[in-house]
């Protein structure tokens, strides 16, 4: 399959503490590109982080932090280092380029310059950067359902357990099996249940609410939902939701124990906000899990308990 630059308008930050050059780049980029503006290095990381621009055409020189430390910033940061940098600076030393390419950077653009030189080389690396962003995206999708994979979330897992602890918020887990799954290929045949695992799997990812919510397959008929900012109680509320959804789409299976249609189990855990205080969780009353390991542990042991408690459940 071809690979080519995305059909929605690329997105360019423009950084640089002079508004004049701001502008002077800006008027290279007028048409076919959604540009965002900073004068600032910190505007520009925080730009960075919650616009995801395809590229940052940045400034060396800056009052405070320079382009150089933005640039290593960038690259420090698992939610930015994708996105491209270019200088472009009225530097024109070899120690300035060279420093500038060591940090990262995938050009390096001396002022005055050619306004379709700078078009040309941005257009190269904006197709470098969506052929990159598909092959990402195939290596973090499952192949049967489409949705994340195990891979996928156990990164954003570790990211989001990180920053739980650094800003002091919640974060949930659900861990859901599919109920007598193995009696449903054996009454309906291996294809029909890969098509109830990606009718599931749809159901689970469009039950979720907030964008930083995130559904993948696990492994076999197992998902999970990682709940950035989610308490128990949200996270149970969001479970016995998607149980119910899961029951809603009447997929026949007369061969469950629990129920004439297909039905699913869920375990959740949470870290509470304070993780070093000793609240015990309102449901289980158990201590909170000090570690990410023992919060997938805790929502694995309370979906066990739900199967155990006769399945199409959710325990937290
Ligand atoms: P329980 O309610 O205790 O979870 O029972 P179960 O039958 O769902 O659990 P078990 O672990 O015994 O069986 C899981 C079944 O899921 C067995 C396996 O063949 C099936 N399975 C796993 N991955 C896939 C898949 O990709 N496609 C299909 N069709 N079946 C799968
Ligand atoms: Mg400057
Ligand atoms: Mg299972
Ligand atoms: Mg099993
Ligand atoms: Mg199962």
């Amino acid at each position: 399959m071809p690979i080519s630059a995305p059909a929605i308008k690329p997105k360019i930050l423009i950084v640089d503490d002079q508004p004049i050059n701001v502008q002077a780049l800006h008027q290279v980029f007028a048409d076919g590109y959604q540009i965002f503006m900073a004068t600032r290095g910190e505007q520009a990381l925080s730009v960075c982080a919650s616009k995801q621009p395809d590229l940052v055409l940045l400034d060396v020189e800056m009052p405070g932090m320079d382009g150089f430390e933005v640039c290593e910033r960038l690259r420090a940061d698992p939610l930015t280092r994708d996105i491209p940098v270019i200088f472009v600076t009225a530097h024109r030393d070899e120690a300035s380029e060279t420093r500038g390419l060591e940090l990262g950077a995938v050009d390096f653009i001396s002022k005055p310059f050619n306004p379709n030189i700078v078009r040309a080389r941005v257009k190269t690396q904006l197709t470098l950067k969506a052929q990159a962003d598909l092959l990402r995206s195939w290596a973090y999708l499952d192949g049967l359902t489409g949705i994340c994979n195990r891979r996928h979330f156990d990164e954003q897992l570790k990211a989001e357990w990180e920053r739980s602890l650094r800003e002091k918020t919640p974060l949930s887990v659900l861990m859901l099996d599919v109920d007598f799954f193995k009696r449903y290929n054996d009454r309906y045949g291996h294809q029909e249940g890969d098509k109830c695992l990606r009718l599931v799997a749809c159901c689970i990812q469009s039950s979720l609410k907030r964008p930083a919510d995130m559904a993948a397959r696990y492994g076999g008929e197992e998902f999970v939902c990682l709940l950035p900012n989610t308490d128990l109680e949200g996270a149970m509320q969001l479970a016995h939701a998607v149980g119910q959804s899961v029951m809603d789409l009447s997929i026949p299976h007369s061969d469950s124990l629990v129920a004439p249609v297909i039905t699913i189990s869920i375990g959740a855990c949470a870290k509470p906000a304070e993780l070093t205080s000793v609240v015990p969780h309102a449901a289980a009353q158990e201590p909170t899990p000090p570690s990410l390991e023992d919060l997938m542990r805790k929502a694995d042991g309370h979906l066990y308990a739900a199967k155990v408690a006769g399945r199409n459940k959710a325990l937290g």
